[in-house]
């Protein structure tokens, strides 16, 4: 039969990549054909998340920045400066987590959703209509952040005017002015075109965008141990291949907009000029901590244990 499988990207974006990467795997080692939703085809992300939690879906990608509604704790991503910055310690965080791989599924699981895997999709960057440099640069700016009550506390600690929307409404809010600013990977920065509606880019270091992919609970536990293998393999075998896409796309997408736009600012900014925006993260952990849900300790100590072996190993 088919099993359907809904992403926030578009085909040829990293969500999209591995969806693919899935669909292959899960179509050259079973019967099932796995059809494939990229953005805009079923909604937005909050629409394709109740797609899959009511069973329409098999299969849903939903980034925390989303899913922080729904999942209180899928917040911790959205502390900033909390996930590292070295590729190696990252890759080796989202493998081997125990937040991820042992605290995050239950919590998942009561909102009906078996969760497969969460991986990293690339160094948030700030585009913006005037260049920042400090948090007061940011004053007054409308900053479009994904509906994530933290994310919102985040960027009101960083000095802006944070505005929640859906992606689908990100491009026309910057080109009407409704917004100024917005922030994500340089690979979606290019291939959807912000730098058309921004003319600065900034690299604060203060993320890595996390995305996470899911199955409908009812179908996956209705599923034999077989298929369930088959689902694992594939899920193991697109997080490595994306991991591995990932080389060198920061750079290439960035280089790409500098010669789509060569009058595009690029700055990547000094540690002296972080200061003031890491020095935001003990607020933001503590709001995590009131708003996290009844697990955010537990997830928080975790993460912050995992991020540890990371860094020695
Ligand atoms: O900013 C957003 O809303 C979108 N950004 C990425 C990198 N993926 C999906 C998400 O909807």
């Amino acid at each position: 039969d088919t099993w359907r499988y809904a992403f926030e990207e578009a085909l040829e974006e990293v969500q999209g990549k591995f969806a693919q990467k899935f669909k292959e795997e899960v179509e050259a080692n079973s019967d099932h054909e796995v059809q494939l939703f990229p953005f805009g085809t079923l909604g937005e992300s909050a629409d394709i998340m109740e797609q899959a939690q009511s069973g329409i879906l098999q299969f849903v990608d939903q980034s925390p920045g989303f899913t922080g509604a729904l999942i209180p704790e899928a917040q911790v991503f959205f502390v900033p400066y909390l996930l590292p910055a070295d590729r190696d310690q990252l890759f080796s965080f989202f493998r081997n987590s125990k937040a991820i791989h042992e605290l995050f599924p239950p919590l998942y699981a009561e909102q009906g959703l078996e969760l497969l895997t969460m991986f990293p999709e690339g160094e948030v960057m700030m585009t913006t209509t005037e260049a920042v440099a400090s948090p007061a640069d940011l004053n007054e700016v409308k900053f479009r952040v994904m509906t994530n009550p933290l994310l919102v506390e985040s960027y009101r600690a960083f000095g802006a005017t944070p505005t929640p929307l859906p992606w689908g409404e990100v491009y026309g809010a910057l080109q009407t002015g409704i917004i100024q600013g917005q922030e994500n990977p340089a690979f979606f920065i290019e291939s959807t075109k912000m730098y058309e509606v921004t003319d600065h880019i900034t690299r604060p270091g203060h993320n890595n965008f996390t995305t996470a992919v899911m199955a409908n609970k009812d179908f996956y536990d209705g599923l034999s141990d077989e298929e369930k293998q088959v689902v694992q393999n594939a899920i193991d075998t697109a997080f490595e291949f994306i991991i591995e896409y990932q080389t060198g796309l920061t750079e290439e997408s960035l280089t790409k907009i500098q010669e789509a736009k060569p009058e595009m600012t690029i700055t990547t900014l000094t540690d002296e000029q972080r200061a003031p925006f890491m020095a935001t993260a003990e607020s933001v952990e503590q709001e995590f901590l009131k708003i996290g849900g009844d697990q955010a300790q537990a997830i928080l100590d975790q993460m912050k244990a995992d991020l540890a072996a990371a860094a020695g190993g």
